[in-house]
């Protein structure tokens, strides 16, 4: 690409910004800053790596597609993962799950993670200079198999399970201990029925004081931030959800935990933006999965589409955009995986970028005297705002490929490396 003729784009863009009062480079540089964790499950298909061929098993989460060239090993998940890094703006994390530690031949189960079988992706976030969160793996296992982990009503089960969750907790926090900013924790059990459950009450109270027990050990603030995702219905658990959106707002406004909010755990009319307010009116913090629901909780890559934007806009506007964790799940195993993961991340930030750009005290101003005509009107204009040459400055600016280059560079990786993987 031509960068001259990015510059002068941008020249262009600035001026028509400046007209409504807005400083791109001021969007530019509040952009750079945000983090955004990316999910390590996009490379693999949620496979992990406990196994030689470890692949989705024993319910909880569903995959489909097929795509040549997904990582096989965790040095291709890291390779993968450095080639997005080279593509993105801003501040990338890691969100690791539980089931890509480092387990060599080692014989384990879930209840036997431990801090060294997680001090080499230590070692590489340090390489990178990264931040990394962490999550309990509480699905596609023999022992989740009947639906319930750490809500079962077998004690057994429900030990096996609160044991992980523990030990993950922990490796957490040592994550933020070495890594020197906080590492956030999410626990999502895939636990529910298929059909018309009796005793609601029990399982709730079960994984209340299972989730109590979990908790009842204590890791300092700077190191380890705990959230808990909520969910309304699975493939699989559609009739009940033990972790229901009531159950864990409860929990957590009880507990001081954070609430995970995920795109796809709603009715699918329901709109997440328009929760953000009332969570942080009660909450320091919350924790975002980023996904794009089609019909269901399908996981499909995130574009720029009007949810993405709704959210966006919302978490600017509300001002606490810095105590919202914001975090990606997605995973299409039907298309070119570093192409998805890059899709994804890129959506959210231009989504950001773009409500950055907003004029918000203006658009205010028109709604606090009752001209919501102006207010529709601005929202309309600012949508043929050259929004695009902005975009394009900040990649320059973050040393990444702008829009027009993203394709190709992409489409070589895969031929010069995933296309290897046979
Ligand atoms: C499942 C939840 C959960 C998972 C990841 C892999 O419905 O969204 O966050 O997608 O833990
Ligand atoms: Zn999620």
């Amino acid at each position: 690409m031509d960068r001259k003729k990015i510059e002068t784009a941008y020249e262009m863009a600035k001026e028509a910004y400046a007209a409504l009062g807005i400083d791109t480079d001021k969007a530019i540089e509040a952009l750079s800053k945000i983090p955004i964790s990316l999910h390590c499950w996009q490379g693999d298909d949620v496979g992990g790596f406990e196994s030689p061929d470890a692949e989705l098993s024993g319910g909880g989460i569903q995959v489909t597609g097929n795509y040549p060239g997904k990582a096989r090993s965790i040095a291709e998940l890291r390779a993968d993962l450095e080639k997005v890094f080279t593509l993105i703006s801003g501040i990338p994390r890691l969100n690791l799950h539980a089931s890509y530690g480092e387990f060599g031949d080692e014989v384990l189960d879930r209840d036997g993670v431990e801090v060294r079988h997680f001090t080499g992706w230590v070692d590489w976030a340090k390489e990178q200079g990264i931040g990394m969160d962490f999550n309990a793996t509480c699905f596609s296992h023999p022992k989740a198999e009947d639906g319930f982990t750490i809500s079962s009503k077998d004690p057994e089960i429900r030990a096996f399970w609160i044991e992980h969750v523990k030990r993950c907790r922990e490796i957490a926090a040592y994550f933020g201990k070495e890594l020197g900013t906080p590492s956030v924790h999410n626990t999502w059990v895939p636990d529910g029925a298929k059909d018309n459950t009796v005793d609601k009450m029990g399982y709730r109270r079960i994984l209340k004081e299972s989730l109590d027990e979990i908790f009842s050990v204590e890791y300092p603030k700077e190191y380890l931030r705990d959230a808990v995702e909520t969910k309304l219905f699975g493939i699989g658990s559609e009739s009940f959800v033990v972790g229901s959106h009531e159950f864990y707002m409860n929990y957590a406004n009880q507990n001081d935990k954070m609430v995970c909010l995920d795109l796809g755990h709603f009715h699918p009319t329901e709109q997440i933006s328009d929760k953000i307010s009332s969570m942080m009116l009660f909450h320091d913090e919350m924790l975002l999965h980023v996904s794009r629901p089609v019909r269901w909780d399908s996981d499909h890559v995130v574009i720029l589409n009007d949810d993405i934007l709704y959210l966006t806009q919302e978490l600017v506007r509300c001002g606490k955009l810095e105590n919202i964790h914001i975090g990606l799940d997605f995973f299409d195993a039907s298309i070119n995986r570093i192409g998805a993961w890059v899709t994804g991340t890129r959506a959210t930030q231009k989504g950001l970028l773009m409500a950055l750009l907003e004029p918000t005290d203006t658009l205010v101003e028109y709604e606090e005297a009752g001209n919501n005509y102006a207010r529709m009107g601005l929202l309309e204009q600012l949508k043929s705002m050259p929004f695009g040459a902005v975009w394009d400055e900040a990649c320059v600016r973050a040393e990444v490929p702008v829009e027009a280059e993203i394709i190709e560079n992409i489409l070589s990786y895969e031929k010069d490396v995933l296309s290897k993987r046979v």
